[in-house]
């Protein structure tokens, strides 16, 4: 359209300006920043990535060359899908916990064998029933019972036949060590002897590559991670000044995972929630840390939850793997 050229946008919404300052805060994204800022090593939680924005953001970051998971679990459910799905059983309830646009399960929902329902579980209740609708048109015989929740908050498994919990995207590697112990534990307490869970985790790697993965020349990751800045200067009335601050990934070899962080270029202030901060040129607010497993490690972590590692599928630095309630 060529007038969009030529003529002057409207702005959409009061609230899609971020110099806006008087639309509601979130209570809670006040308190998440006023104790983030306050840790002895600032950290705010990777949660705040995704506003529409940042949910863009991330589609274009799986679009990237550098950035391989999302493309290596794609392409192992398309490949395996027969096998995953005889490792699955027959008459399954498969509940995907974060399912988004649920894209990626429908490779599975292709191969399993007379499956009992589909359950996708999203903190987005729009997008979530708006897939569900178009999953339950795609696959008239598989039930679709959409659940809108947040599934990091003591979590209850719907009830089912033979459940088995999807849990792709790696979105496990952005639990802290004793957080995902706690994760796993809840929900496989929850699973009956031969239920399970089918989980996708990235793979440790040379460092080059996990490196490029989260650096790349275009900067769509550094935009994705300046980004939380401006959703929190909206929703904590946060006082970032985004000209401040620029982006930092790197890979910890200790804990094994790739931090991101916002490193300040020059002294500057924020301030919410009635308390300010000040932090010095070269001060850095972690983001997010994105852990890297073996699947030797993996199937360790599974074990002390309660999980027995069946059939692992691996290819592309990225591993799909089943693990089983004892
Ligand atoms: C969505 C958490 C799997 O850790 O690789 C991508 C998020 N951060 N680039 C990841 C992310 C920077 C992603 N996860």
């Amino acid at each position: 359209m060529n007038d969009t050229l030529t003529r002057p946008s409207r702005p959409t919404s009061p609230t899609s300006d971020p110099r806006d300052t008087t639309s509601e805060l979130d209570p809670r994204a006040v308190a998440d920043l006023v104790a983030g800022l306050s840790a002895p090593q600032p950290n705010l939680s990777p949660k705040y990535f995704y506003d529409a924005l940042g949910s863009k953001l991330f589609s274009a970051i799986t679009l990237l060359p550098w950035y391989y998971p999302t493309r290596a679990e794609r392409s192992l459910l398309a490949e395996h899908a027969g096998p995953i799905a005889g490792t699955l059983g027959t008459g399954i309830t498969l509940i995907e916990l974060g399912s988004g646009s649920s894209s990626k399960v429908r490779f599975l929902l292709d191969a399993l064998q007379a499956p009992n329902a589909y359950v996708p579980v999203d903190i987005d209740a729009v997008t979530l029933h708006q897939t569900a609708e178009e999953l339950q048109a795609a696959y008239p015989d598989i039930p679709i019972r959409p659940r809108a929740g947040d599934f990091t908050r003591n979590f209850q498994l719907p009830p089912g036949t033979r459940r088995v919990v999807f849990y792709p995207g790696s979105t496990i590697g952005n639990l802290e060590p004793d957080e995902r112990m706690l994760f796993l534990r809840r929900l496989a307490d929850q699973l009956a002897p031969g239920e399970g869970m089918l989980i996708g985790f990235d793979l440790v790697k040379a460092e080059r590559l996990l490196h490029d993965a989260y650096n790349d020349p275009i900067g769509v990751t550094a935009a994705f991670n300046k980004n939380m800045l401006a959703h929190l200067n909206r929703v904590a009335g946060a006082g970032f000044d985004l000209t401040a601050w620029e982006h930092e990934a790197w890979f910890d070899t200790e804990r094994s995972c790739i931090t991101m962080a916002l490193r300040a270029v020059r002294p500057t202030q924020v301030s919410a929630g009635g308390r300010s901060w000040h932090f010095d040129a070269g001060a850095r607010i972690r983001t997010e840390r994105s852990y890297k497993f073996t699947v030797e490690g993996f199937a360790q972590v599974a074990g002390q939850a309660g999980l027995q590692q069946g059939q692992v599928w691996t290819g592309g630095g990225f591993a799909l793997g089943w693990y089983v309630k004892g």
